[in-house]
C-alpha cells in the first residue's frame, strides 16, 4: 500500500486538476458539429472495439454544469479540457457559432466554480475535410491550426489560466500514421515523417498566432515514456534508444533546442518534407510551461527481420491495468527529472495526465476500486520524490474525470474517478473520487 498524500505533502500553490478531452466526453452528434476523422475511423471494421464511437459519448455538451460540479465537490483547483477543431469549424473553414457559444458557456461555468480552465486546443478531432486533403500529412493543415488557434482564443483566451497547443504530437503523428492504432489509421513512414513535423509546426505557429494576440501561459502535451531494453543485448539496448529517440527526443530536442535527434532524422530524413529545417526557430520558440502525460515504461527488443526501426514490444512481468499497461510509478519520477535536468531547467512542468483503468462495477451505487487509489498515491509520490530531487513540478492532473471514450479500445476501458453508466448517462463517484476528495481538502 502507497503512503497517502496530502495537500500539505506538496509545495504552497501546487494545481491539483482532472482532465478530459472533447471527443472522448462531448457527444459529436450534438451542437452543429463536423464530421472528424475519429468518426470515419469508428466506422470503419476491426479499427474500434465494437465499433464505438463518440457521437453521445458522455453527453457532456448537455451535462457539463453536472460534471463541473463533481470537480469542484472533489476539491480540485483545475480543470485541463479540449475544444474540437471539428465543433469550432465544422469544414475546417467556417466557424460554427454554436460551437464557439459552448466553449464559452463551458469556461464561464469553469470560473464561476472558482476553477482554473487549462486549455487543449487539439486532442485529435481533426475536420474530416481536412482529412480529406492529407490530414496532418499536409503542410496545409498546420497552416490552417492557426484559424482554429485564433478563433478559440478570441472567443475564450480572456479567461484562460493555461493553453497547451497540441495534446500529444507522438500520438497524432507515429500512432496515427506509423502504427495505424489511431485515426486516420496510417501505416506509411513517409506520411508519418510528414506528419511528425508538421504537427510541432502547427505547434509553433498556434505558439506565435496567440502571442500575437497577447496571449499568455502558452505550452504543449508530450507523452513520454521510459524506454527500457528487453535484455542486456547490444542490439536490444539500440532498440531502446530508437524507442526513446521516436518516442521522446524526437519532440523534446525540436522544442528546447530546435533541432532533430541525429539517430533518428538519419532513418526518416528521405521523407521529410522539403526544407523543414526552415520551419526549426518557429517549432522552438520558447514556451512558458511543458506539460507531461505518463501512464506506463515501454520495453523493446531488437526485430532485425522488419525494417527500420525494427522494434518488438515486449511485455512487462510488474502488475498491470484494465490496458495491459505495467505499474511503473518510478518511470514518472525519472522522466521528469531527466527532463528538468536535460532540457528544461527551471521551466514549469505539469504533470497533465496520469491515470489507470479498471474493469469498474457498480455494486449497491457504489464503485469500489482500490487498485486505482493505490496508482494515483503512487504516482503522486513519485512526482513529490521529483520535486525532493530540485524538478519544477507544479502540477498534477488526473486522467480522467469521466469514464469515457478511450479511443480504439471504446468504452470499455475506464480509467474516470467517476463511473458512467453510458445507457443512462448516470454519474456515480467512484471510491478513488472520495479518497481524491479526502486529500484535497483536507
Ligand atoms: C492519451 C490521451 C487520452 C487517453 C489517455 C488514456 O494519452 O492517449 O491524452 O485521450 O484517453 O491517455 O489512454
Amino acid at each position: 500500500m502507497p503512503i497517502k498524500f496530502t495537500r500539505s505533502d506538496f509545495p504552497k500553490g501546487f494545481i491539483f486538476g482532472t482532465a478530459t478531452a472533447a471527443y472522448q466526453i462531448e457527444g459529436s452528434s450534438n451542437g452543429n458539429c463536423g464530421p472528424c476523422h475519429w468518426d470515419t475511423f469508428s466506422a470503419t471494421p476491426k479499427n474500434v472495439f465494437k465499433a464505438e464511437n463518440g457521437f453521445t459519448a458522455c453527453d457532456h455538451f448537455h451535462r457539463f454544469e453536472e460534471d463541473l460540479d463533481l470537480v469542484q465537490a472533489c476539491g480540485f483547483d483545475a480543470y485541463r479540457f479540449s475544444t474540437s477543431w471539428a465543433r469550432v469549424m465544422p469544414n475546417g473553414k467556417t466557424i460554427n457559432k454554436e460551437g464557439l457559444e459552448f466553449y464559452d458557456r463551458l469556461v464561464d461555468a469553469i470560473c464561476a466554480r472558482n476553477l482554473r480552465p487549462n486549455l487543449t486546443l487539439y486532442h485529435w478531432d481533426l475536420p474530416s475535410a481536412l482529412a480529406d486533403i492529407g490530414g496532418w500529412a499536409n503542410r496545409e493543415t498546420a497552416k490552417r491550426f492557426v484559424d482554429h488557434t485564433n478563433a478559440v482564443i478570441q472567443c475564450v483566451g480572456d479567461r484562460i489560466d493555461t493553453v497547451a497547443t497540441i495534446n500529444e504530437p507522438w500520438c497524432v503523428a507515429w500512432l496515427s500514421y506509423f502504427l495505424g492504432h489511431h485515426a486516420p489509421g496510417l501505416r506509411d513512414i513517409r506520411a508519418a515523417a510528414r506528419a511528425m513535423h508538421h504537427i510541432l509546426l502547427a505547434h509553433g505557429l498556434s505558439v506565435d498566432a496567440m502571442r500575437s494576440l497577447g496571449t499568455s501561459n502558452l505550452g504543449v502535451v508530450l507523452n513520454l515514456t521510459e524506454a527500457h531494453p528487453a535484455s542486456n543485448k547490444p542490439s536490444d539496448v539500440n532498440a531502446k534508444d530508437r524507442l526513446d529517440g521516436i518516442h521522446n527526443r524526437w519532440f523534446l530536442d525540436a522544442i528546447f533546442k530546435g533541432v532533430y535527434p541525429q539517430d533518428i532524422l538519419n532513418k526518416l530524413y528521405e521523407f521529410m518534407p522539403k526544407n523543414f529545417e526552415d520551419d526549426m526557430s518557429l517549432i522552438s520558440e520558447p514556451i512558458d510551461w511543458l506539460g507531461i502525460n505518463y501512464y506506463t515504461r515501454g520495453i523493446v527488443a531488437d526485430d532485425p527481420g522488419e525494417p527500420w526501426p525494427s522494434l518488438k514490444d515486449i511485455e512487462g512481468s510488474m502488475d498491470k491495468t484494465q490496458m495491459g499497461w505495467e505499474i511503473y510509478p518510478e518511470g514518472l519520477k525519472n522522466l521528469l527529472v531527466r527532463v528538468s535536468r536535460n532540457y528544461t531547467g527551471n521551466l514549469p512542468l505539469l504533470v497533465t495526465e496520469n491515470g489507470m483503468a479498471c474493469a469498474d462495477e457498480i455494486q449497491n451505487e457504489i464503485v469500489y476500486d482500490p487498485s486505482r487509489i493505490d496508482y494515483i498515491f503512487s504516482h503522486l509520490a513519485a512526482a513529490r520524490a521529483a520535486i525532493d530531487e530540485g524538478v519544477n513540478l507544479q502540477g498534477f492532473f488526473y486522467w480522467s474525470l469521466l469514464d469515457n471514450f478511450e479511443w480504439a479500445f471504446g468504452y470499455e476501458k475506464r480509467f474516470g474517478i467517476v463511473h458512467v453508466d453510458f445507457e443512462t448517462q448516470k454519474r456515480t463517484p467512484k471510491a478513488s473520487f472520495n479518497e481524491w476528495a479526502l486529500s484535497l481538502n483536507s
